[in-house]
């Protein structure tokens, strides 16, 4: 399969699907997309979905929406297939009922975009250059059977194989042991969840100062992925469904650097010393996390991270070996396509070229290393090559 390792796979790519998109444009309170005209009498359509946007949002165009501006974007860059994903905020904002038909037309919508898409071409395998992740519809009310029908759609849509979830599940966090019947479901369909932020923590932390989007974007997503994941792990999740695979944006925020002082607080903690079958460090070697750090040296520690958790399982051998390179095995490649469009026109986006060159530039990996973050990983985490 030496072709085939030579692929590049983006897994963190957003799309807001035509359907999706009249959704939010027929909203009058944000989320919404809105019509303006520009002060040189240019209509542009302006995306409101974060607090504090500026004002009359962001523009927004076909990038969000058209398949062929996605694959135009591929091309440019040389991402030979992208498994792509509703953006935030998903369906949160929905009555159950609401969530529960959008969720299902938005995934056969999904898997129609994916499965109409033209094959690759740089490998020797029968791949498509899209393959999708489903939305469950986790907002309060809905019903575990609701729930359970979606997953169970998801499943039999042969190009999607994943779902993205935020942090809210139905209302209470990802903690809630309502969600166990679902994570038991996923688990068992060998779905990847793609656990990915959009509140940020709270806005009174930032100041006054006009940052624009820096924090929220810069550490507020991070933190929220940071403590939902942490949350997780406290409350037995992976104790529980041990094969889950979980894939968290944003190179899992700030866990890896935190995951010892997480383990040091279990340790200490009388309510949840007890709780958990392993170290809090031993998770974090079941978890993947896409590549989207923006600097090697960040990619390096992360996948130390990752690797070291083999020293916390009683499984292992008796001298783990810790390598970078075992912990590569559970990161990707990623974008976060349409957002972070450079703001003047360049050839290629920077957001994408400083991703590949972070993982070209990691010490300690070897070149198949830095192919499998690039594809390799993929293609067998989303069962792409059978
Ligand atoms: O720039 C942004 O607002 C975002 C967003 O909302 N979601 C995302 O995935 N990346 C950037």
């Amino acid at each position: 399969s030496a072709t085939a390792k030579k692929l590049l796979v983006d897994v963190h790519s957003h799309v807001y699907l035509p359907r999706y998109a009249s959704l939010l444009r027929s909203r009058s309170s944000v989320p919404k997309i809105c019509s303006v005209t520009t002060s040189d009498g240019i209509p542009q359509e302006r995306l409101l979905i974060l607090n504090h946007e500026p004002s009359g949002g962001r523009p927004v165009g076909s990038q969000y929406w058209d398949r062929e501006e996605k694959l135009k974007f591929m091309d440019k860059h040389g991402i030979d297939v992208s498994i792509v994903s509703t953006a935030n905020p998903w369906l949160d904002f929905l009555s159950a009922p609401d969530a529960q038909l959008l969720a299902s037309e938005l995934n056969n919508d999904l898997e129609q975009y994916c499965s109409t898409s033209p094959r690759t071409s740089n490998c020797n395998y029968a791949i498509k250059r899209l393959y999708g992740f489903g939305l469950l519809p986790l907002v309060p009310e809905i019903t575990t059977s609701a729930a359970l029908d979606i997953v169970s759609q998801i499943t039999q849509l042969p190009h999607l194989r994943g779902l993205i979830m935020g942090t809210k599940g139905i209302g209470r966090g990802l903690d809630d042991a309502a969600l166990d019947p679902v994570w038991d479901a996923i688990e068992k369909a060998q779905l990847v969840v793609f656990l990915h932020p959009h509140y940020g923590v709270n806005a009174e932390v930032w100041g006054e100062e006009n940052n624009g989007h820096v924090l929220p974007l810069a550490l507020g997503f991070p933190f929220e992925t940071t403590i939902a994941a942490t949350r997780i792990i406290l409350s037995g999740v992976l104790d529980r469904f041990p094969s889950l695979r979980l894939l968290l944006a944003h190179s899992g925020g700030a866990l890896p650097a935190l995951s010892s002082r997480l383990a040091s607080c279990i340790d200490h903690d009388p309510i949840v010393a007890s709780r958990l079958k392993h170290d809090a460090r031993y998770y974090l070697g079941k978890l993947y996390l896409d590549a989207v750090a923006y600097g090697p040296e960040e990619l390096g520690f992360a996948s130390d991270v990752i690797a070291r958790a083999d020293r916390y399982n009683p499984q292992s051998s008796s001298t783990p070996v810790l390598s970078r390179s075992i912990g590569s095995k559970r990161m990707l490649f990623g974008t976060d396509h349409p957002f972070f469009p450079p703001l003047t026109s360049t050839e290629k986006w920077k957001s994408v070229v400083e991703n590949l060159e972070a993982i070209d530039r990691v010490q300690g990996w070897s070149q198949e290393d830095r192919d499998g973050v690039c594809g390799a990983n993929a293609l067998a985490l989303f069962n792409l090559i059978q």
